[in-house]
């Protein structure tokens, strides 16, 4: 947890004020609270401070903007490169009529304890619809400490929804986002490595005692990001699940020691002038990176970092059209100053005449 980086004393004493309003739970959006943690050095304030929010996957349904994030609290866990300290037990949707509008904390949509199969820890989700349901996939620890990917449905945005009995078949891992193509179809990329486990993943079977990092390996190709096209029904994997191959200009696969560059976790998809856009974390090193492919299976050429550290270890975001404008929604720990208590933020994002992502820097210089 190398990158963590402190906050200044006023900042701090901003941050205090901010988690001790976030533990009494209000309930109010930031927006009518005359929220008092606005700090000008941030790129964007948090949309919320009633709770606190991570991993926002954004969508716009029936033209209002709905986002699924995570929802961390403080569970009291002593960091460590499993992620343990991020022991999330529920999900709350936000909605808003627009950027820059009133935040809507939509309350609990679904609880671990609703989740038959489920463990512990409720990481990143994301939510398609489709035959007029909403479908919200979400990594969980099952009853053996081992991530899976589970789907509950709604008939609305924002639930509540209802989990299925047990996971997605030949599910793992983590941080599923979910793409439903020009001609109707759906894929899921996920995974992610240390504390999601893909580097303990070999030929289907999950080894409890591998390793906890993506070391060891240094000159083959890193691991990376899966996908699976979704059934009809939306509940299970249609046929083979594949890597997501992201090769560097030369056309070679990126290599595990290249921290900069390879998959870490946080996968998202967009389709962008008929291109698709896998963009993802580089977990250790913080950044976000694009890498840009002619299908949705790839493979993808690995195109450079889009957007700097934020500040916080894990960096995670999803990008969306709305209005014709494209935005990022990313998490920070403005409010708190603490890995595991994050805030989701949104800021706008440009593509360049090139097709490549403009640079984001979170912080103002
Ligand atoms: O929120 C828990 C984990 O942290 C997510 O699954 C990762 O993407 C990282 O943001």
């Amino acid at each position: 947890m190398n990158n963590f980086k402190k906050l200044s004393g006023l900042a701090l004493m901003m941050a205090m004020a901010a988690t001790s309003a976030c533990q009494q739970n209000t309930k109010k959006p930031a927006t009518e609270t005359g929220d008092t943690t606005k700090n000008s050095k941030y790129l964007s304030q948090p949309l919320i401070s009633n709770i606190y929010t991570a991993d926002p996957s954004a969508h716009v349904f029936n033209g209002k903007i709905y986002i699924y994030p995570s929802h961390d609290i403080e569970a009291g866990i002593k960091e460590n490169d499993n992620g343990d300290h991020f022991d999330m037990r529920d999900y709350h949707i936000l909605s808003m009529d627009s950027i820059g509008g009133k935040v809507t904390d939509n309350g609990v949509a679904l609880s671990v304890k609703d989740i038959p199969w489920a463990g512990r820890q409720l990481w990143a989700p994301d939510v398609a619809f489709k035959n007029g349901t909403y479908y919200l996939y979400f990594p969980v620890k099952d009853k053996n400490d081992v991530f899976k990917i589970g789907v509950a449905t709604a008939k609305t945005p924002t639930g509540p929804f209802k989990a299925e009995a047990k996971p997605i078949e030949g599910s793992f891992s983590i941080d599923p986002a979910v793409f439903t193509d020009t001609d109707g179809s759906t894929y899921m990329y996920y995974g992610g490595i240390w504390g999601g486990q893909l580097q303990r993943w070999n030929n289907g079977k999950y080894d409890a005692n591998g390793s906890k990092t993506d070391s060891g390996k240094e000159n083959e190709p890193a691991l990376t990001a899966k996908v699976a096209k979704l059934s009809k029904d939306m509940l299970s994997f249609d046929g083979t699940v594949k890597d997501v191959v992201i090769l560097d200009a030369a056309g070679k696969p990126l290599l595990t020691k290249d921290h900069d560059r390879r998959f870490f976790e946080g996968a998202w998809m967009h389709k962008y002038n008929s291109k698709y856009y896998f963009t993802y974390s580089t977990g250790d090193t913080h950044f976000l990176a694009s890498a840009i492919g002619d299908k949705p299976y790839g493979p993808f050429t690995y195109q450079g970092t889009f957007m700097n550290p934020v500040e916080g270890w894990t960096t995670h975001h999803s990008i969306v059209e709305i209005k014709g404008k494209w935005y990022i929604f990313y998490h920070d720990t403005q409010l708190s100053g603490k890995t595991h208590l994050r805030n989701v933020k949104v800021a706008e994002l440009t593509h360049k005449a090139d097709g490549t992502i403009a640079l984001i820097e979170p912080m103002k210089k």
